[in-house]
This record gives C-alpha cells, structure tokens and sequence, in this order.
C-alpha cells in the first residue's frame, strides 16, 4: 500500500543529506554534479503507486539492460544546493520501460524537468558496474576542486595519476586498489562519453573527466560519497605538496605493498612497480 509519505523516505533523505554536504564541499556549483541510484521495488512500494505513471521521457540510448529498474536521479539543470529544500522538483524517480528507449516517471521533476543530461553516462556506467558488481547501485559525478586541478597541472597517464594518489594518503589504497581511469577530454552529455566512462568503470570505480571533474561508482551514497572523498582528499594533499615546496619522501611501493597485504586489497595488476 502506497500510504506513507515519500518526503520522509530514506531514499529521498539520503539524496538530500547527500547532495547538501556535495555542495558545501564546492564541488556542484549552480548545476554542476548529478547523481543516479538504484531502487527496489520493495523500497518504493510503501511509497507510491507503482503503476501511477507521470510522464514517459525518451532516452537517446539503449537502456533495455537496466528494463524494470527503478532510479532516483538528479534534475538536469537542477542545483544541488536547492535539493534539501525542494527534492520533488529537482530529484525524480524513474522505472526504465522494457524497450528501454524510454522512461516510466513516478516521481518528481515536478515543474516539467528532467534527468541529468549526463544519463547516458550514468545508465551505461550502471549497466557496466553491474557486470562485475551485482550490488552496485550509485553512480555519482561532480567537479572536485582538487582532483579537477590536477588533470591541468599532472600528467593524465592513469597508472601515473593512480600512483600519485596512493601516495598522498594511506588510506587512497585501501579505499580504491582499483585506481582511477583517465579519458580524454570528450563533449559532457554525450553516448561517446557515456561509453569511455562506462568501459573504464569495468576495472576501476573512479573516472576523471580530464578539465571537468570525476565519476564513481558504488554500493551505496555513503561509500560512493567516501570513495569521491578519499581521492579528493589525496589530491588536496597533493596540491599542498606543490604549495609546500614539492614532495622530498613518500610512501614507496614496497610501504604500498605490505599495506595491501595488511588490509587484504589486491593493487591494481602493473601499477606498483
Ligand atoms: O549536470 O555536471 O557534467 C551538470 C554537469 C554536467
Ligand atoms: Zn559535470
């Protein structure tokens, strides 16, 4: 029975807590950052009438892989500083329909909006993630001061910008053994970028968009928010660094080593030398 109030869902609370503390990190200026996540059935049902459908949305791809899956998916054009206040019109909740060239809203975009213009990227990365990680359920991307500076100023050579990471914080490692995967620059919005993110994301959760920002991928909003963090976070020490004088010591593959024995994470095969 679809009798309780959906402003008072986990879901939607995550989504609000999520994008306020995004935003006060700077990292989604005006409508910059969009984030996807994974719904079940049974998480929605107490909530809405599943077969109340809004509106239907076109896709300009192929999403019959992710048919009956139901997301909740940040607004195109929408601020993540205004999600807090106003969540039915700038968050939406969706079902992709069998064909998968269209959407099933039944929620949300409440004044006539719609997804992020960076679906295609969300929906191909969901789609990839899912092939080797049947429990992922968030994709979520952002323009991460740090990390964002560095593909100006370090090279865009992935091991090398993998290894630099590892380097700067203990836990980078620990937290993401797969690495980061770099593209090249590519026009936001499209299927091109869409399919390069979604191919890197097979081996690694993290994606930079070199002079744009990042994407992960993860379980949850928590552990996705933490996994953006973590690399944020070594990337800010990283410009530290610079600032200070440059780096005279760091951890040594060998320290990097015995860390992922100790913690039981296998590095990403040929990036330690
Ligand atoms: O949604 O961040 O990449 C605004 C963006 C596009
Ligand atoms: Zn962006």
């Amino acid at each position: 029975m679809a009798n309780k109030n959906i402003l008072e869902a986990p879901f939607v609370n995550e989504m609000k807590k999520t994008t306020q503390n995004m935003y006060q990190h700077g990292w989604d200026e005006r409508n910059g950052g969009n984030i996807s996540y994974i719904l079940n059935e049974s998480e929605l049902e107490d909530y809405l009438d599943l077969s109340d459908v809004t509106r239907e949305i076109p896709l300009i791809f192929d999403a019959s892989e992710l048919a009956g899956k139901y997301f909740i998916v940040t607004g195109t054009g929408k601020y993540f500083k205004n999600v807090e206040e106003a969540p039915e019109t700038n968050l939406g909740i969706v079902r992709v329909q069998e064909k998968g060239h269209a959407l099933d809203l039944l929620w949300g975009y409440e004044d006539g909006g719609l997804p992020t213009s960076e679906l295609p990227s969300h929906f191909m990365t969901h789609i990839s993630r899912l092939k080797v990680d049947p429990e992922n359920k968030v994709v979520m991307h952002c323009h991460a001061t740090n990390l964002l500076a560095m593909t100006f100023t370090f090279s865009l050579d992935e091991r090398l910008f993998t290894r630099i990471l590892w380097q700067m914080c203990t836990e980078s490692l620990v937290v993401f053994p797969d690495g980061i995967g770099v593209l090249p620059w590519i026009i936001p919005g499209t299927n091109e970028i869409g399919e390069a993110t979604a191919e890197k994301m097979r081996t690694s959760r993290l994606v930079i968009w070199p002079f744009h920002g990042v994407y992960g991928a993860g379980k949850n909003l928590d552990e996705t928010f933490g996994l953006i963090e973590t690399a944020e976070k070594a990337a800010q020490v990283y410009t530290l660094t610079q600032c200070q004088g440059g780096i005279k010591q760091t951890l040594t593959d060998q320290n990097l080593r015995d860390l992922a024995a100790a913690f039981h994470v296998t590095a990403k095969a040929g990036y330690l030398e």
